[in-house]
């Protein structure tokens, strides 16, 4: 398998470079409005969204889903075992330059085939790295983050480091190193947990505390891991309620800042949040964003969306741009993701099988993002929601609220207040008349 740079192999040859022609172009091949260089209160579009491609999804997936086959024969499945894992990097690496993408994420095992011992796999694992590494030198492409999978293998049935089987729990110890050092290697950001058989499925068979204890511990070593290499990126946990299994320990944001906090990591987590798992767990993905950023949590986001109409984690491009506006507004005010981006955690149909559709999809994501991105930076700006929630709770800034809020009350004082008090007066909420304003927003920024 060839592999140099300026691609020998094309693999999107009916794709040039995508660039920004504004909301009036008909090219499905161009951007309406993520123009990358545009600066927006101070940063340009690129800096603000920090989109990231998600490999599995992207480069290693082929549309199998559980009644049928693959779809998606992508050119460069033209190609065999290792030289297919070549064939991708190519592949990727072509792709981000065509999109100007500036980042990618991916498991371990979507890069590269897994051998027949571990010691196999892992030098499975260093050739695709260094590959990486070379195209990652004469590109401006850098790794978002990169992540171990753990749920795939037949091994991982009754979880990784959740497992009742201690030489799982090793096997999983020892890929998480791997994964470290990759990430060293190949300077990622930061580096996802997501739990994917990290749950159960009854309790009958399940020591619920001692897993989650074995959980922490295996945290914990990852960040005595990281330190003792020096990689300094953010670690990340990635919640989800379900799916694969019936109940997942990382449940949602509320659920993992619980357990980061009762087990000591809560310095060395961030969340990584996805749209999809959010809605799973029967929040918006607003909410899940607030929750992370009010407690200082918001780490990064994977970027996708549910399909209303079914119960499960169909990852689909997100293209929602009310989901995105609110998704941006939670972002700028947390002050940006830090060393986090914009994953695009997200699957073409398996009906949109042509390699077209690989690039379709993520200008699709990217102009709702942009679009998202500008209609917040004007909410926030104008103040539109703030003033409203300053002015709803104005009653705890004086008299006994003021008490209150700056914790000199009780409960007899209030007792007190509540006995002389003649009027108490509720005010509207007024939601109907917010989301009309920010239907305009949305309509005419
Ligand atoms: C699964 C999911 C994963 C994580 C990384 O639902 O979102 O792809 O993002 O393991
Ligand atoms: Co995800």
């Amino acid at each position: 398998m060839a592999h140099s740079h300026s691609s020998s192999v094309n693999f999107f040859g009916s794709v040039n470079k995508v660039v920004y022609e504004g909301k009036n172009s008909t090219n499905p091949l161009a951007f309406k409005y993520y123009n990358s260089q545009e600066v927006i209160g101070g940063k340009t579009m690129k800096e603000h969204l920090r989109f990231s491609i998600a490999y599995w999804h992207t480069f290693t997936a082929d549309g199998t889903d559980v009644f049928g086959a693959a779809t998606m024969q992508r050119p460069w499945d033209q190609y065999k075992g290792m030289d297919l894992a070549k064939a991708r990097v190519e592949a990727a690496f072509e792709m981000f330059e065509k999109l100007d993408a500036p980042f990618f994420a991916f498991h371990d095992r979507d890069i590269a085939p897994e051998g027949s011992t571990l010691k196999e796999t892992n030098q499975n694992l260093d050739i695709i790295v260094s590959l990486m590494k070379d195209y990652m030198r004469t590109s401006n492409v850098k790794l978002l983050w990169n992540t171990a999978n753990m749920f795939t293998n037949p091994r991982f049935v009754h979880g990784a480091a959740t497992s009742c089987n201690a030489d799982v729990f090793a096997y999983a110890a020892a890929q998480v190193k791997k994964g470290l050092e990759t990430a060293k290697e190949l300077g990622a950001e930061n580096y996802v947990f997501w739990g994917g058989r990290e749950g159960y499925e009854t309790l009958l068979n399940t020591d619920l505390k001692f897993e989650l204890d074995n959980l922490a511990r295996f945290m914990h070593m990852a960040v005595d891991y990281a330190k003792e290499i020096g990689y300094t990126g953010q670690f990340l946990i990635e919640p989800k309620p379900k799916e694969p299994t019936t109940h997942q320990y990382d449940t949602d944001a509320a659920t993992t800042i619980a357990f980061l906090k009762q087990y000591g990591l809560d310095h060395h987590f961030k969340l990584n949040l996805e749209a999809n798992h959010a809605t799973l767990a029967g929040h918006t993905f607003e909410h899940e964003l607030r929750m992370a950023r009010v407690h200082g949590l918001l780490g990064s986001v994977d970027a996708n969306q549910g399909d209303p109409l079914l119960g499960w984690d169909t990852d689909e491009f997100p293209t929602d741009l009310y989901s995105a506006t609110l998704a941006m507004y939670e972002i700028l005010q947390n002050g940006g993701l830090g060393s986090g981006g914009l994953n695009f955690d997200a699957k073409v149909r398996r009906s949109s099988f042509e390699p077209d559709d690989l690039i379709y999809s993520h200008i699709a994501g990217m102009d709702a993002f942009a679009r998202g991105l500008k209609v917040a930076h004007k909410l926030v700006e104008d103040r539109v929601f703030e003033d409203v929630i300053k002015h709803r709770y104005r009653s705890f800034t004086e008299g006994i609220g003021l008490e209150i809020a700056e914790g000199r009350a009780n409960f007899k004082m209030l007792e007190q207040y509540a006995l002389n008090n003649k009027s108490m007066k509720n005010e509207s909420g007024r939601q109907e008349r917010l989301k009309a304003i920010l239907n305009q927003y949305i309509l005419e920024v």
